[in-house]
Formats: C-alpha cells, structure tokens, sequence
C-alpha cells in the first residue's frame, strides 16, 4: 500500500519560505552586509577625504563628488565577478579602487586599482595610471579589466560594447558594467551603442546614475519620461530601475541584469535613482549659483546610503544600534565629518593610499612630450 504523505512535511517541501523574496540578496551572508558598508564608508571616506585635502591646499585639480551615490558604485560591483570589465566615468572615481575588491582590500592578485594607484592619480604622480596628465577618471586597465575613462558621455559604451563582442567570440563569459549619468542618455551614441547591443545580444549592463542633474541641466529638459530605464522598451531590452540610495536593492537590479547577459540574453539598462549632492564639480558651487531650490537638495540628500543600509542590518539583526552608532558619518557633509566618524580600517586604507601619493614625486619635465605618438622601445 502506497504510503500517504505527511501533509505537514508536504507543506513544508512546497511551500516557499514566507520570508523568502527570491532577490539576489538572499544569497548574501551577514559578512557580507558588513562588507557593503564597510564599501560604503570607505567610498564615503575618499569623496571627504579629498574635498578637505584640496581645502588645505594639498592637492590641485578639479574633483567630481559621488556623495550620495556610492550605493550604486557599492552595489554593481560587487555583484561582478572578477574577470568582468567595468566602464567608469567622472563620478565614478572609486570604482577603480572599488572593483573586485571584495577579493580582499590588500589582495595584490585581485582585478582592481590599489588604493595607492588611484591616490596617485589624483595627486599626478609618477606612479600613477595616467602619469600626471590628468588628476581624475581619464585612466582604465586591460590587465584589471577597466576601459579607458573619456570625457565624453556615453563614448564608453560602443567600445565596451566591443569588449564584450570580442570576449564572446573567443568563448568567454565576462559581462561589461557601464557607469552613465542620466545626461550621458541624450547623447545620439548613447542609442547607436545600446542598440547595437541589442541587437547582438551583448552582455552589456548600461547604469543610469539619475542624479536628476547633468552639470545646471535638470533631467525634466533632458528626457520626456520620468524613468529614463522606459526607453529599454525601444530596444526591446529589460530596463530595471534601482533606488540608488539603497545598496541592497542596487545589487539586486544589477544582480538580475547581470544574469540575463551572462546567459546569453544580451543588454539591459539599470536606471538607479539617486541625488548630485553638491555642484557638478568643485568649480562649480551650486549653493553659489542658487540654480537647484534649497528644498530640493535637502529632499535629495534625506536618506544617505550609509544610513540606509545601517537601518536595514539593523533591522534585520545584523547590527546592533549602538554600533551603528559608533561611526555617524551618515547625513554630514565633508566640512561636518571628522575621522572618528569613520571605521578605523576605513581611515587607515586610505591614509596609506594619500600617503604613498604624497612621497612619490611628479615626472620629469620632459615626460609631457612621450606618449603622443608611438615610442621607440629602446
Ligand atoms: C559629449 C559631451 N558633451 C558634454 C560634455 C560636458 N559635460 C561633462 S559632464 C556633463 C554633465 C553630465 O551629466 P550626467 O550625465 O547627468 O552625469 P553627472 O555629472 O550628473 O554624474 C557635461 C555636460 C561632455 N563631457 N561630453
Ligand atoms: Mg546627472
């Protein structure tokens, strides 16, 4: 006689669980929401460490902030695995430094910029990337997988596009993270690279960082639709939208995007929804120019990343409250923060970073005229 089932172990089998929500972030452990925002102060860190650098006069060049945006760097990269190729632009500084780092802060093997590189970049050393002929983005890697930064908007995509195409055809799996501003979606190359992309189904994940502003633009004059991932349909492309404030829901949307490229179903765009916190660049003070109402920013500046994630691991039992406490650097801005609103492995990474910059001199004088055409090797 057939047995009859247990209607309760049944129940068990086939029920899903009632806290399951089947996102991404399910595959996380604890580690690793104490990663993220480890990531999160760390890219935090940086964007306040250099405005008060510059301030004192220690350092030259123009800087484009990412506060209030790093959930979007945070989240998209570590959803990526080390062998795929990342495409940052000018507020994206700290993915250099940012990807695969979850392979390890001092892992010298993992696919990354070191701490120190990006430094001495921004400080225009000799040992860095771009050898002095830029402070900021224009830097890439092929050996850490990161296209060349341009200053052109959306001038990325194509050429990571490419990347992508010529990995396929030579058997790999590896998936392209593109960083865009919401402006960067206006320009005609943004639609002849996506479309291509679609169309050859490459696994390109195009982000939209919406900060609702490009430069004294707001997005209102720059797109007809209030979500910019609407224009996927046009493409026949997934278009997720993130809130961009929240680095678990990034990692998801992103998470789901990469999945769908890597399986061979091509592109996807991920609008995240975030906020400029300050003026486009630091020549630019837009507190000065009175162009962004004083309500808007504030509205926009309202949930940090920081302290959306510390809510969320609060919630959940990950963190305790006093120790979310420990370090507020939450809803301050650069002139508000001190060091001690930071991890002390935070403070340290970088430190070691600006210090190495700092020792290291400039190149010679006679090094601006190398490199602009082909170099003898001898
Ligand atoms: C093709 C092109 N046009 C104009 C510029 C000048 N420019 C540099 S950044 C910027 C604003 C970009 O806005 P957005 O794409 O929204 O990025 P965000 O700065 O907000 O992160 C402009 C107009 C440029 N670099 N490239
Ligand atoms: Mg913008």
């Amino acid at each position: 006689m057939a047995k009859t089932a247990d209607p309760d172990k049944a129940a068990q089998k086939t029920a899903p669980s009632q806290t399951s929500t089947g996102l991404p972030r399910e595959a996380l452990s604890p580690e690793d929401y104490h990663e993220l925002l480890m990531q999160l102060y760390l890219a935090r860190y940086f964007d306040v460490r250099l405005i008060k650098e510059k301030k004192r006069g220690r350092l030259r060049g123009t800087l484009y902030s990412s506060h209030n945006q790093e959930a979007i760097l945070v989240g998209a990269l570590y959803a990526l695995k080390s062998t795929d190729w990342i495409s940052p632009i000018h507020r994206d500084m700290p993915a250099f430094f940012l990807k695969d780092i979850k392979a390890g802060w001092d892992n010298p093997d993992r696919l990354g910029m070191s701490i120190e590189e990006v430094c001495s970049q921004v400080w225009g050393r000799v040992d860095s990337p771009g050898r002095a002929r830029d402070n900021w983005s224009h830097i890439g890697s092929r050996a850490n997988k990161i296209i060349h930064s341009t200053s052109m908007l959306a001038g990325t995509i194509p050429v990571a596009a490419g990347v992508v195409y010529a990995d396929r055809l030579d058997g790999g799996d590896a998936v392209v993270v593109t960083f865009n501003g919401e402006g960067s979606t206006s320009q005609g190359v943004f639609h002849e690279a996506v479309n291509f992309a679609a169309v050859h189904k490459l696994p390109v994940i195009t982000i939209v960082e919406n900060n609702h502003w490009a430069f004294g633009t707001p997005v209102e004059l720059e797109c007809p639709t209030p979500d910019v991932a609407d224009r996927a349909k046009g493409y026949g492309i997934p278009g997720f939208i993130a809130d961009g404030q929240d680095v678990l829901d990034v990692y998801d949307k992103v998470s789901m995007a990469i999945d769908h490229a890597r399986s061979g179903k091509g592109p996807s765009i991920v609008e995240c929804k975030t906020f400029r916190a300050y003026g486009h660049g630091d020549h630019d003070d837009d507190r000065a120019a009175k162009y962004r109402p004083d309500d808007e920013v504030a509205k926009g500046r309202s949930r940090d990343p920081i302290g959306v994630m510390k809510n969320q691991m609060i919630e959940s039992g990950m963190l305790a409250k006093k120790d979310a406490m420990a370090h507020p650097a939450e809803g301050k801005g650069a002139g508000e923060v001190t060091d001690h609103d930071f991890p002390e492995k935070v403070v340290k990474y970088l430190s070691a970073g600006v210090d190495f910059a700092l020792k290291s001199p400039v190149p010679d004088a006679e090094e601006a005229l190398k490199w602009v055409f082909a170099e003898d090797e001898d």
